[in-house]
């Protein structure tokens, strides 16, 4: 199963589209664009643990910054400002990475 499963290659292609821009990424812009906002927290569970490659339970800030290529591998990596902003929009306890619980949140905002 991939991500691919979850949402459709047309979204992705014009959610990626939209952040193409170093500079340009706004999570909130992004999930909406790829039809994420819209799905049931079981989906939004799921896409969680694509997003955590090492399966920590956590969004680490190493994975937000490759936050863009769980959607298309050739994707381009988040810069430090995008990642930092990522984090502080979606990190609400303050330990430095997003819990799934924080990602719903992030997500429904
Ligand atoms: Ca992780």
């Amino acid at each position: 199963m991939s991500i691919n499963d979850i949402l459709s290659a047309k979204d992705i292609e014009a959610a990626l589209k939209s952040v193409q821009a170093v500079g340009s990424f706004d999570f909130k812009t992004f999930v909406k664009l790829v039809g994420l906002s819209g799905k049931s927290p079981d989906v939004i569970k799921k896409v969680f643990e694509f997003l955590d490659r090492d399966c920590s339970g956590f969004i680490e800030e190493d994975e937000l910054a490759l936050f863009l290529q769980n959607f298309k591998s050739d994707a381009r990596a988040l810069n430090d400002a995008e990642t930092k902003a990522f984090l502080k929009a979606g990190d609400s306890d303050g330990d430095g990475k997003i819990g799934v619980d924080e990602f719903q949140a992030l997500v429904k905002q």
